[in-house]
């Protein structure tokens, strides 16, 4: 691996935003994510690599950490963070798509999780295949996603849950969903979550990763 790649990997563990953070303070006045995904970038290494190969071991090694107690809260945030500050170089790579709209895409982190990185690399990558993707962020209640699906007819939902608590809200967001829609294609994505899962609650697909989604969605192009 390149020792940019290696060294961005270290800093997103590390919770090192950019130069001027403050945290953590080992590190103060040294690089930082946002200066290291630039490095890697002009050297030519591929985003997708800079992806699988630094940013999302890294989030898996915090984790494990946050896991065995060894990091809380806060620093698992600073990662998050330091992640943000990576992608967000990374994003032109991802989202120079068609010109003419796909569809639509409605994507969410269901009501009562936080969790938006994996959500925004699907937004990236499905809005990078040629679709008008409409990201309504976190925490997002069903009505929210009822009431943007009827002013977007016909657009795909993206749904993504990082807690195996807020599967049960996935669950029930699929439930209100099809009260009212019974045809929607309904895609799922997070760590818990599983196509039997998905069989469960009646969504029409489970999403391993953002390159299923994009693979999935093909089938649905207006
Ligand atoms: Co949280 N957290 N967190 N967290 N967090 C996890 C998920 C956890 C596994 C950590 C651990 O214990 N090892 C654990 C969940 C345990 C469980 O439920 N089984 C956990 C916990 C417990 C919590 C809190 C409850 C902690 C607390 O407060 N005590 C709390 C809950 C807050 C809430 O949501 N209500 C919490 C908070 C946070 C932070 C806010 C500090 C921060 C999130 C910041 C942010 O997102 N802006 C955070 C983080 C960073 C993590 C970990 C470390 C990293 C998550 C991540 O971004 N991964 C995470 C541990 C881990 O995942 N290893 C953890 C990288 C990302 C690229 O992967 O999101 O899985 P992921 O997305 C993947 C796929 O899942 C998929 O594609 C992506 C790319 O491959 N995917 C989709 C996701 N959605 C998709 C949708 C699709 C298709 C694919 O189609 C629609």
């Amino acid at each position: 691996m390149s020792e940019s790649l290696k060294k961005l990997k270290e800093v997103v563990e590390a919770g090192k935003v950019n130069k001027d953070a403050a945290f953590p303070p080992q590190l103060k006045g040294q690089e930082g994510a946002s200066e290291w995904a630039a490095k890697c970038l002009e050297e030519g290494i591929n985003p997708q690599s800079i992806l699988s190969d630094a940013l999302i071991p890294a989030m898996e090694v915090v984790g494990k950490n946050f896991s065995e107690n060894k990091i809380f809260v806060p620093q698992m945030l600073l990662s998050a963070k330091a992640m943000g500050a990576a992608m967000h170089h990374l994003k032109p790579f991802f989202t120079s798509g068609d010109i003419k709209s796909k569809g639509t895409f409605i994507m969410a982190t269901v009501k009562g999780d936080l969790h938006d990185i994996g959500k925004n690399l699907v937004t990236m990558m499905v809005e990078g295949s040629g679709w008008t993707v409409i990201d309504l962020g976190v925490d997002v209640p069903s009505e929210k996603i009822l009431k943007t699906l009827d002013e977007n007819p016909g657009a795909v939902i993206g749904l993504s849950a990082l807690l195996t608590t807020t599967m049960t809200s996935m669950g029930d967001t699929v439930g209100d969903i099809r009260e009212v829609n019974k045809d929607v294609q309904i895609i799922i994505g997070g760590a818990p979550i599983t196509q039997e899962f998905a069989d469960k609650i009646g969504a029409n697909y489970y999403a391993k990763g953002p390159n299923e989604a994009v693979e999935y969605l093909k089938d649905f192009v207006s």
